[in-house]
Formats: structure tokens, C-alpha cells, sequence
């Protein structure tokens, strides 16, 4: 790629500065191979190629007679339907059984068979007990987190016909009654995944609604496995409260061992943590300066938001913190770790770390991470980074300087705490008031990936930018966090810089009163992809506060470069839940008139949420602060 290219393709000068060396040095990388995927294939694109049973593939060409449906008689809005619901069961697998293995693990610790793991947040564990209906009183801690433990695994395969436990004790009646009544809410997590699956099959559903609905049935399990996710690993590891940090790839310290987490389970980055701590003298034996931790996806926000570890790159870039020649180790667990991280740690001494046993990479070491000897495990692999830092090639080592300032850990008791500065007896009130008042328009929640269809990083900024300019309050979870941290639009110089009048006096007023040393910044991190669940709680408080349904609320999600099967399973719970939710690129649904209108539109008048899709984030920017001073409007005439 030219330099020109380059900078088309990301607004990141860190990442910028590495395609400039991976070019040079020929090492190809995602930003290469997107490239030569180009043209893709335009049956895949919209939906329309049925690989369901092995009679196919079957492309659908609507104008061509006896090309307008599938060998098995299935219409083009059957194909795309059932394509779309097959990457929410994909998602709702993954977030559900990261969930999953958490609860897993207050349960050991419960039972006495996870020493290195222990409750963290007893308020938290009180708090949720008593909402999910385990009897505390008078009750030993591990007492109830054994039974707060069971009850989260019975949401996956309970066999009542009772909606799940984590969805219906965090949502209002109004949704409640509406998921009732439309049949969509899921009774077991496994259950829903499974019976999409089968729904899905051949020979089974035709008919595009019904298997959409069987769809945000399974959205609806990924939230639920998220919501207990995000709980539980509060409860192990402590709810987050704000912290300073920094990001982009200037976070490497050529004098430290630097050892990359990336993935999604805490269970594992949170005890690398713990072990780092230490580990440090023996860095130290080793000629380093100690050991630097830096994160890399959505287990590098669980780490930043917890620990303030500073995150060295969000998806897009993943490949390029391996090119600064000074990552010593990149520790993997799952879910959106690239493949290609190997042949570029193939170029350098970075050993690649490999420790759950459903994600391996040929080629990389693997230590297998088990809950009962953790902090053994988390020790060895940096012991591990310990011998590599004696490998490093100084010839090699190319550190970008870029960095940002960033402060997070703005979970939602964390939000709480601060609104509750300004008025402690109600402090949803100071966001509610504010929207009311209108000094800020309303709310918009940004989450999801980097995608190579879109310039990396650089629609999440355009439209947080425009949308500060309007005065809408913004917060954000994922990759899209990532892009913000590294941007400084997590720090008070987003604020300075692109906050509008109202927002920049609300933003001020929260940081006078806040007590904290920094400033605050100008879009609040609230997590890792699961912790959407605590961007849930907002709208629902919100809600409730105001006395209206969330379909009324002036919240909307923007997920601006979408990539992955979770990032559709969430978009999908977010407008059931009522929310409109902007996607960035084109999901294979344009094949299908029909299945397009149902998401764009149908959905509206059943949820209240529907899809948005729009690439042009200036464009997107101004349909999204539409909608919210829309609704906004509409809620000041009401009340
Ligand atoms: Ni879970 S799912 S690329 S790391 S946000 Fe990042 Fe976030 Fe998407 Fe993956």
C-alpha cells in the first residue's frame, strides 16, 4: 500500500506508521488481505448464497427463472433470514459461554475449588443476589455466591418455561410484557442457541418473521449471558471505578517486558495481572526495568477498566503492536484474536500464547489455563515472557510514539457515584434532568469492532465528533472504546476539543463535583463488549426515572464498524430492547427486500429499536442525532 492508500484506510497514527514499516518489510496484514479479497463475492454480500445443506450452495438470482430460489424450494427472504440468524447464534454462543465459564468459577470459588480466585465486591454479590431472589439474610457469603453461582447456570438450561432469570430481573415491565408478548424471551440460553440451529435447518422454517423472531430470541440469550457475565466478574474482580490510563501502541516500554493479554476472559488477563505484580523482581533479575501489561481487544478493557492497564491496540491493529519488535509476549484466550498474529510474531521474537483449549494457533505455545491452578498458570506464561525478553532483537524495535491520555472504569455504579455527587437521593436525575433541561440532548452508546470495509478507527471519531458538537452525551464499550482511547477522546481533551456548549457545561458541572483528581472525558468507557449489559442498565434507570418506556427515551447505539457474529447479536438485543441502533456497514440483508425492511423498519413498530445502516458517518452522525432530538422532543411535549 502507498501512503496515500495508508491513510486512507486508518485514521490512527500509530497503526499509519506500522502499515508504512509492514510494507516496507513485507509482512502482510489484514489491511493487505482485505485488499486482495477485493472484488468480493456479491451473493455472499447480500445474503443470498444458501450453504445450509450440501446440495448447495445455492445463489439465488431473483431475476433468472429457475436461479429465484434455492434446489430446495427456498425463497430468497427464507436464505437471508436464515443466514442473518445464524451469526446471532454464533454470537449469543460465544458471549453466553464466556458468561458461562465465569459463573463457573463462583462456583469453584464458592466450593472451595478455586484458591487464587475470591469475592471482591460483597455489596455487588449482595446486591445481585437479592435482585435474582437468593435469600441472604442471615446467610455466609460463599453461601450465596454458591447459590448466586446456580442460579446463573441454571439460565442456560433450566427447564421451566420461566424467561431467564439475568434478562427479567434487569428490565423494565414494559419490555418484560412486550418480549411476553411477542415470544421472544428465552427461558435457557442453550436452549434458544440450540433451537435456532434447529430452526434453521433444512426443511425446517420458511418463514422469514418467525425465523427472525427465533433470532432475537437467541439476541436476547446473548444479552442474558452478558449481563450475568458482567455481574459475576464484579463480584470475583470488583466493580469498576474510574482510572487513569493510557493508550495506543506508545504505551510499549522498550525498558520493560512487555506482555500483550488479548481475547475476552478476565478470568485469565485479571490473574496475568495479579501474577505480573509478582513476578516483578524476577523481570527485574532479568535485566528489565519490570514488567509492562498492556491490552489488546475486550480483555484489555476488562484490565483497563479494573486496573487501569493501558491498551495497546483495538482489533484492526492487533497485528501491528507485534511489529514494535518489543512485545515480548502476546497471551491469547478467546474470541477475536486474528490468526495473523502468528506469521507476524514469526518476523519477531514474540512468543504467541495460546490457553484455552477450544482457540489454538498452529505454531503457538500452549499453556493450558485452568480456574484451580490460575495464579500457577498466569505465573508460567510470564515466566515464559521473562526468557523471550532475552530474544528481542534491538535491530527490530520500532515503538510509534503515540499515546493518549485516557480515564475509564465508568461502570454503571460508577456513573451512579457520580451523578450521585450532584444529587445523591436520585442520581439518574442529573442525566434525566440535563436531557429535560436541555442542556444535552440524550444519549448515544457506541460499541463493536474495527472492519476492514470501513477506514479503521475513523467513523466511530467522525461521528462522536458531531455528535458532541450537538450536545449528545455519549459512552461506549468494545473496540470502539479502543478507537476513542487512543484518540484522546476518553480524556478531558475530547471535551475541550469537540464538545458542544450543553455537553461541555455537563461534562464540567459531573467534573467539579466528581472529587476525583482528573478530568473527565468527553465519552465515558463503560467496558468490554459484554459489559453492553451495563449500557442496558443506563437506558432502563433512565426509564424508569423519567416514568416512560425505553422505545420513548432519547438513546440510540451506534455500532460503527460492526464486524463480528457478537456485534449482531448485540445490535439485535439493543433494538429489541427499543433502542435505534446505527450499523456502519452493510450486513449481508440486502438480498432480501423483505428481511431489509424487517430490521430497518417492522421492527420499529414491534420494538420500537430498528437497524439504521448507513457507511457515510457523516451522513450516520446526522440520522442518529435526529432520532435522538426527536424522541427528545417528543418526551418534553409529553411530560
Ligand atoms: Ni468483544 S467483538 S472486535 S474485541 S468489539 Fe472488538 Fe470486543 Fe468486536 Fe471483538
Amino acid at each position: 500500500m502507498s501512503t496515500q492508500e495508508i491513510n486512507r484506510r486508518t485514521v490512527d497514527p500509530a497503526a499509519a506508521e506500522m502499515l508504512e514499516y509492514a510494507e516496507s518489510a513485507k509482512m502482510s496484514t489484514a489491511w493487505d488481505r482485505y485488499k486482495a479479497q477485493q472484488p468480493q463475492c456479491k451473493f455472499g454480500l447480500t445474503g443470498v448464497c444458501c450453504r445450509i445443506c450440501i446440495q448447495g450452495p445455492c445463489r439465488i438470482i431473483p431475476t433468472k427463472a429457475g436461479m429465484d430460489k434455492g434446489i430446495c424450494g427456498a425463497d430468497v427472504y427464507t436464505i437471508v433470514a436464515r443466514n442473518l440468524v445464524r451469526y446471532i447464534a454464533g454470537g449469543a454462543s460465544a458471549h453466553s459461554d464466556h458468561g458461562r465459564e465465569i459463573a463457573y468459577t463462583l462456583l469453584a470459588v464458592a466450593e472451595g475449588h478455586a484458591p487464587d480466585y475470591k469475592i471482591t465486591d460483597k455489596d455487588k454479590l449482595m446486591r445481585v443476589a437479592k435482585r435474582v431472589g437468593v435469600e441472604t439474610e442471615g446467610r455466609e457469603v460463599l453461601e450465596i455466591a454458591k447459590d448466586v453461582a446456580i442460579k446463573a447456570l441454571e439460565d442456560f438450561g433450566k427447564y421451566d418455561h420461566d424467561p431467564c432469570t439475568w434478562l427479567y430481573t434487569t428490565i423494565d415491565e414494559e419490555r418484560k410484557a412486550k418480549f411476553k408478548q411477542t415470544t421472544i424471551a428465552p427461558t435457557a440460553i442453550d436452549r434458544s442457541i440450540a433451537q435456532l440451529l434447529h430452526q434453521t435447518h433444512i426443511g425446517v422454517d420458511a418463514d422469514p418473521v418467525n425465523i427472525i423472531f427465533g433470532g432475537l430470541r437467541a439476541a436476547l440469550s446473548d444479552y442474558t449471558g452478558m449481563s450475568l457475565a458482567t455481574d459475576i466478574t464484579d463480584i470475583l474482580f470488583g466493580t469498576p471505578v474510574p482510572v487513569l490510563t493510557e493508550a495506543n501502541l506508545g504505551v510499549l516500554d522498550p525498558e520493560k517486558i512487555n506482555i500483550a493479554v488479548h481475547g475476552h476472559n478476565p478470568l485469565l488477563s485479571q490473574m496475568v495481572v495479579y501474577a505480573a505484580r509478582e513476578l516483578e523482581a524476577e523481570a527485574k533479575a532479568a535485566g528489565a526495568k519490570g514488567i509492562n501489561l498492556v491490552g489488546i481487544c475486550c480483555t484489555g478493557n476488562e484490565v483497563l477498566m479494573r486496573e487501569g492497564v493501558p491498551t495497546a491496540t483495538n482489533f484492526g491493529s492487533q497485528e501491528l503492536a507485534i511489529m514494535t519488535g518489543v512485545l515480548d509476549t502476546m497471551i491469547m484466550d478467546v474470541q477475536c484474536i486474528a490468526p495473523g498474529v502468528k506469521d507476524i510474531c514469526d518476523c519477531f521474537h514474540t512468543l504467541l500464547v495460546s490457553t484455552s483449549n477450544i482457540a489454538k494457533i498452529p505454531g503457538s505455545y500452549h499453556v493450558e489455563f485452568k480456574e484451580a491452578t490460575a495464579m500457577e498458570d498466569a505465573k508460567k506464561i510470564i515466566k515464559l515472557a521473562i526468557e523471550q525478553y532475552a530474544k528481542r532483537k534491538p535491530e527490530l524495535v520500532k515503538i510509534p510514539p503515540y499515546k493518549k491520555q485516557v480515564v475509564g472504569g465508568f461502570s454503571f455504579e460508577a456513573m451512579m457515584d457520580l451523578f450521585g455527587k450532584i444529587n445523591p437521593d436520585s442520581p439518574i436525575s442529573v442525566l434525566t434532568d440535563a436531557i429535560m433541561a436541555g442542556e444535552i440532548k440524550g444519549v448515544c452508546a457506541f460499541a463493536g469492532c474495527n472492519n476492514q470495509k470501513t477506514v479503521h478507527d475513523d467513523p466511530g471519531l467522525t461521528i462522536a465528533r458531531e455528535l458532541a458538537k450537538r450536545d449528545i452525551f455519549m459512552v461506549s464499550t468494545g473496540c470502539m472504546a479502543g478507537a476513542f482511547a487512543k484518540a484522546g477522546y476518553l480524556s478531558s481533551e475530547g471535551v475541550e476539543a469537540y464538545a458542544g456548549p450543553g455537553l461541555k457545561k455537563f461534562i464540567k458541572r459531573l467534573e467539579e463535583n466528581s472529587g476525583l483528581k482528573a478530568s473527565l472525558p468527553l465519552v465515558f468507557h463503560m467496558g468490554s463488549c459484554v459489559d453492553n449489559s451495563r449500557i442496558a442498565n443506563l437506558w432502563t434507570a433512565m426509564a424508569q426515572n423519567l416514568g416512560i418506556t425505553v422505545p420513548q427515551l432519547p438513546f440510540a447505539a451506534s455500532a460503527p464498524e460492526a464486524m463480528s457474529e457478537k456485534a449482531i447479536s448485540i445490535g439485535s438485543w439493543v433494538i429489541s430492547m427499543g433502542i435505534p441502533t446505527h450499523v456502519g456497514v452493510l450486513p449481508p440483508l440486502e438480498g432480501s427486500e423483505l428481511v431489509y425492511g424487517v430490521a430497518t423498519q417492522i421492527a420499529k413498530d414491534v420494538f420500537g429499536g430498528y437497524f439504521m445502516f448507513e457507511t457515510d458517518p457523516m451522513k450516520a452522525a446526522e440520522i442518529i442525532a435526529e432520532k435522538i432530538e426527536k424522541r427528545a422532543w417528543k418526551l418534553k411535549i409529553l411530560k
